[in-house]
């Protein structure tokens, strides 16, 4: 007789790690990685078939903070590092984590080109609208007249609008979500999970250090009015009208994600590297 246990079931405990997140007490970035966790047990991946992938930032340091195959890599990178893991190993469920100034500022070039490659992934921004491990300079996303000891009367300068971008570039998914709301983030992020191609959640997730008033942002988040739609000019329309705190997924394509070619059975990294031998 076999005495193997059979598989526990997956919760999501069973994707934190031993690590104890070093943020700020009251940091929306926790109820980001509850989050994280609960969506992961919800698609019952098993961990060492899930890599997460970060850049820098207090936000990025989530990948040490799961039992998952994690890269935390160079600022501004993470999505290229990811686009590199999911072609090579496609079998793998690729979700890459970080924040405002890695993804938009940085790593801004790498996000248009992500949208538009359309590789099957998950892109998690923890929008906190500042650099929070740097202690507190503006980022693309922060208020042109947000007034601090670093941009004493405000940067002047219009803000980057991610999922409008993230639109106009090709995410095949784009949804916004509450840090404030870990069960309904779970959702969004277990759904984005599902989707085929580039899924972009845009979370937000209030930096208590260096933007104490983003705490009202409570008050603020409410569930989008209308579901999501396929259709590309409607999602921009309402995206560039809305409050700002719709909450929910605003927009899911069906573009064929890239590469389709790569990732057939029998196709393997040594079968690509032997095309390039001289
Ligand atoms: C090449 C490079 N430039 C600058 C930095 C400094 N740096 C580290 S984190 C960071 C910004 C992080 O902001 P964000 O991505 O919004 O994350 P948060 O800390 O707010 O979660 C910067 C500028 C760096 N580590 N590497
Ligand atoms: S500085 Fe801000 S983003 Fe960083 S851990 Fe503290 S509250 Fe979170």
């Amino acid at each position: 007789m076999n005495d193997l246990a059979p598989p526990a079931a997956l919760t999501p405990a069973s994707f934190k790690s031993a690590y104890k997140p070093i943020w700020c007490p009251g940091c929306g970035d926790f109820s980001v990685l509850s989050a994280l966790t609960k969506a992961l047990a919800k698609i019952a991946v098993p961990p060492e078939q899930i890599a997460v992938v970060s850049g820098i930032g207090c936000s990025s340091r989530i990948p040490a903070y799961t039992t998952c195959y994690g890269f935390h890599g160079v600022h501004g990178r993470a999505l290229a590092a990811a686009t590199g893991l999911k072609v090579a190993r496609p079998d793998l469920t690729v979700i890459v984590t970080g924040g405002d100034g890695d993804g938009y500022s940085i790593g801004g070039n790498h996000f248009l080109h992500a949208c538009r490659r359309n590789v099957d992934m998950t892109y998690i921004v923890m929008d906190n609208h500042v650099y929070g491990m740097t202690k507190g300079q503006p980022s693309p996303t922060t208020e042109p007249d947000w007034d601090s000891k670093l941009s004493p009367g405000g940067t002047g300068v219009r803000s980057f609008h991610p999922l409008v971008i993230a639109l106009a570039s090709g995410a095949n998914f784009v949804a916004r979500a509450f840090a404030g709301d870990p069960n309904g983030a779970a959702d969004i992020i277990a759904q984005a999970i599902r989707h085929p191609g580039f899924a972009f959640i845009e979370v937000l997730s209030p930096c208590i250090t260096f933007r104490p008033e983003q705490r009202e942002w409570k008050q603020h988040a409410h569930p989008a009015p209308v579901g999501a739609t396929d259709d590309p000019a409607r999602a921009a329309r309402r995206i560039m009208t809305d409050d700002g705190f719709n909450i929910g997924v605003l927009y899911a394509g069906s573009r064929r994600p890239y590469p389709a070619h790569v990732g057939k059975p029998g196709e393997s990294p040594a079968n690509l590297e032997a095309e390039f031998e001289l």
